[in-house]
């Protein structure tokens, strides 16, 4: 950590010297991440890390088939390392990586001390086969300077089964959030069998007062099991609310009841298109424009529910501040997935600034492989930083005074004390 060369009550005059002080207070700031998709030692083969996850990243799958002449059926047989192989060939080798998701890599092999300018697979494969994962961990929470990670844990996955019936999830930097796609998502195809099958009375429609009672149950159950920070459902853009089909009552009769009694927020993803190729397997979902009158309606009805969201259309952002500005039950989080790029984070950051001040959490990393957190969090942390620059430098203009102190205070809400303020708030 940089020691920041002003005292913590001392006023910033210059623009160095603010640029200086912001710089020092987001990286030394540690960070709750609270949406991913890792897991904890425990989970086994579900946490992902090493050079081959990284380049097999779905962003990366959907890339180098613009490159490359592989067919799908020839990716798909391919093992894990062919197909490692054939993107680091393709878009780091035989062309330059600079999209988002290729720069990443070597934003990663960088930091972690490997030498980028070799472009040598092997020695990255050697490094990693001489770690263990307990050790890479450490490793990539400090360079990342992140303190927790939320994973995204789904309550019908057999492979995640095993370790909640446990009760020990190992490494308490790892928490949970209690993932409902398939049970609102899925339900009659998938969820209502599974249930059925666990010995919870539902029928197949879900329209009775037993079987939401029963889904209350399952919700309770696996709320005990977990300790989750929040239940998370991501949603196509064409959803609507109020609604009667399953998705409807579930939200009605299930989990806003549920999410109340446990004070336990809500978490919606919307905009994701599921399957638009379903070709490109899990790269192959797409984004669309939602229509925000259903969330308007959410927050309106259910005042006292608390409701995390995040979208995926870049054209929903702006009419999601202002909704922010009306109903304090929502918390705007992260820059999802397409929208988690620079261009798209520098804009979308200011906008929430603009509207809403420091009441947003203006990130998520959405990390899959675990050496994910240290390129995805720098280079969000860069971009926060300059908007940061820009909007304190425009009231330092006209006389406001600042000091380090209140803008490490601020750095830290946005990076962790606005998710707890939220979660432990009324
Ligand atoms: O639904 C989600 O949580 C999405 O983030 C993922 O499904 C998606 O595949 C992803 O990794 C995006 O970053
Ligand atoms: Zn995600």
């Amino acid at each position: 950590m940089n020691v920041p060369d002003t005292n913590s009550n001392t006023e910033i005059k210059t623009t160095d010297q603010l640029k200086t002080v912001i710089s020092d207070a987001i990286h030394s700031q540690n960070i709750t991440d609270i949406h991913t998709h890792l897991f904890s030692p425990p989970f086994d083969e579900l946490l992902l890390w090493g050079i081959d996850e990284l380049l097999t990243y779905h962003y990366l799958i959907a890339e180098v088939f613009r490159k490359s002449d592989v067919s799908y059926q020839q990716f798909w047989r391919m093992t894990k390392a062919q197909q490692a192989e054939l993107i680091w060939q393709t878009l780091f080798i035989e062309n330059s990586p600079i999209s988002e998701a290729c720069r990443g890599v070597v934003t990663t092999l960088d930091e972690l001390g490997l030498d980028v300018s070799s472009r040598n697979l092997q020695d990255y494969r050697d490094y990693f086969a001489d770690t263990t994962v307990e050790a890479f961990i450490d490793t990539v929470f400090e360079s990342a300077n992140v303190s927790k990670v939320v994973m995204t844990n789904d309550p019908f996955d057999p492979a995640e089964a095993p370790v909640w019936e446990s009760g020990d999830t190992g490494d308490t930097r790892f928490e949970a959030a209690l993932r409902m796609d398939v049970l609102i998502n899925s339900y009659e195809d998938t969820a209502y069998e599974h249930l059925r099958g666990l010995g919870y009375e539902v029928d197949p429609t879900l329209s009775s007062e037993k079987g939401y009672k029963e889904v209350r149950r399952f919700l309770e159950t696996w709320i005990q099991r977990m300790n989750p920070k929040y239940m998370a459902v991501s949603l196509p853009p064409d959803f609507q609310y109020p609604d009667d089909s399953v998705l409807g009552r579930i939200f009605d009769n299930c989990i806003l009841p549920i999410s109340r009694e446990f004070n336990v927020p809500f978490a919606l993803m919307i905009g994701v298109k599921r399957a638009v190729n379903p070709q490109l397997k899990m790269a192959g979902d797409g984004t669309g424009k939602a229509d925000l009158t259903s969330l308007e309606t959410l927050l309106r009805e259910n005042p006292d529910n608390k409701f995390l969201v995040t979208l995926l259309s870049r054209e929903n952002q702006h009419e999601l501040c202002v909704i922010g500005r009306k109903f304090k039950n929502l918390m705007i989080f992260g820059c999802w997935w397409f929208m988690n790029n620079p261009s798209v984070i520098e804009e979308i950051t200011r906008e929430r600034i603009e509207l809403l001040g420091l009441s947003v959490i203006p990130q998520h990393s959405d990390a899959r492989i675990l050496d994910q957190l240290i390129y995805k969090w720098k280079h969000s942390r860069q971009i926060i930083a300059d908007v940061l620059v820009e909007k304190y430098q425009s009231i330092l203009d006209v006389g406001w005074t600042l000091t380090t102190s209140e803008i490490e205070r601020d750095v830290n809400n946005l990076f962790g004390g606005n998710f707890e303020r939220f979660l432990n708030g009324n």
